[in-house]
């Protein structure tokens, strides 16, 4: 109802505008003044324009800071991993240079077309150049850019590079496909299996190769439920199946591509366990209101969660996947419950082995030809 009534404001603003425009070429149509024949190039809504050229920047501006005042806490959540301590200051200082040079530079914009409309008998100014100004304004960027771009590459190599990994980080293998994340965790050994493509099939989503003997402890889950423990480093190794995805974890502000054919990887520590993050923002209003489908206040609700940031086709919203971060014991009895893909699915993995040297030795290189050797069986995650 409000939308409709706004709707109809807006048209009803722009009707009087436009009756405004009318009335005032037809006043200027009826009392030309001497000399006018001048200026008939000229519409007489030249000075409204000009009006106009306050007026609106005024009404934007005047918006975009009503709604960045409104809405600051829901775009100012708290963050939740080591990274983000360093990536979160960059983005507000970023941010804030991109907001002032915004700021500056259309209110000159808008201000000099106001300033220099056109008027009778006005004369432009001759102002070739300015040397020093010149200079000015290719320095200053020049270092203001060099600076960001400068701490930016520091905190990615932090951040991404595999060499400054910490040794100890768990390593979690999370697949995109169309459209949902599978999750594989390297086990024991901490190492994950090779995966090939060939080896996909109703059972082998993920393409696990069981000759690979580092298969053997790696456990996949078949609900994207991944559980961390609070201060451990994690190395999520990340690869998609067939389209572009992107593995975005919000919280820990932190995302990487997932990309067919090229794995991509990236470290985080979590630094909040979930229950901690949910009585953190417990005090927030727009998390205290009530979700009408649970009855619960939204806080209550909280998971940290991996949303795919990559457009990937029609299920793209469903690409939805929950880390649990929580504490060592928490974490252990629930990895008590996990068991290794191959100790579920033994008479598959009997089978899938005969296929995958098959197809190894025949050196089969489509999915639909290996698909043929196919072993039919529905695998337990
Ligand atoms: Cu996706």
């Amino acid at each position: 109802m409000i939308q409709l009534i706004l709707v109809f404001a807006a048209i009803l603003i722009i009707g009087i505008f436009f009756a405004i425009f009318r009335i005032s070429t037809l006043a200027s149509a009826v009392m030309k003044k001497p000399g006018a024949e001048k200026d008939s190039q000229v519409s007489s809504g030249n000075s409204l324009h000009g009006a106009l050229f306050i007026i609106l920047p005024l009404i934007g501006f005047g918006a975009a800071g009503w709604y960045g005042y409104k809405y600051f806490g829901i775009y100012t959540q708290p963050h939740a991993s080591e990274a983000a301590s360093q990536t979160e200051p960059l983005f507000w200082i970023a941010t804030a240079i991109i907001i002032a040079m915004f700021v500056i530079t259309n209110v000159a914009l808008f201000y000099f077309a106001y300033k220099y409309r056109y008027r009778q008998n006005g004369k432009a100014h001759f102002y070739p150049d300015n040397t020093k100004l010149e200079i000015v304004w290719t320095i200053v960027p020049a270092i203001i850019l060099t600076t960001l771009i400068f701490t930016g590459w520091k905190a990615w190599r932090n951040i991404m590079y595999e060499a400054n990994a910490p040794k100890n980080a768990q390593v979690i293998e999370i697949m995109g496909y169309q459209f949902a994340w599978m999750v594989r965790y390297a086990g024991e050994d901490n190492k994950i299996g090779r995966s090939d493509f060939r080896y996909v099939d109703a059972s082998n989503a993920m393409g696990l190769d069981f000759t690979d003997p580092r298969t053997n402890d790696d456990i996949q889950l078949g609900q994207a439920e991944i559980h961390v423990v609070k201060g451990k480093p994690i190395e999520l190794k990340i690869r998609a199946r067939d389209v572009l995805h992107s593995v975005s974890i919000p919280h820990f502000r932190q995302k990487m591509d997932a990309v067919p054919g090229m794995p991509t990887r990236m470290t985080f520590v979590p630094t909040m366990t979930t229950a901690e993050m949910r009585q953190e923002l417990s005090t927030r209003p727009e998390w205290q209101v009530i979700d009408e489908t649970t009855g619960k206040a939204r806080f209550q609700n909280f998971n940290y969660e991996i949303a795919c940031q990559e457009v990937c086709g029609r299920g793209h919203f469903s690409m939805r996947a929950v880390i649990i971060v929580e504490t060592q014991e928490e974490y252990d009895k629930w990895l008590a419950e996990q068991q290794p893909y191959v100790e579920k699915n033994k008479d598959y993995v009997v089978k899938a082995i005969e296929k995958q040297k098959r197809i190894k030795k025949e050196g089969l290189t489509t999915m639909r030809e290996s698909a043929n050797k196919g072993v039919r069986q529905t695998a337990s995650f």
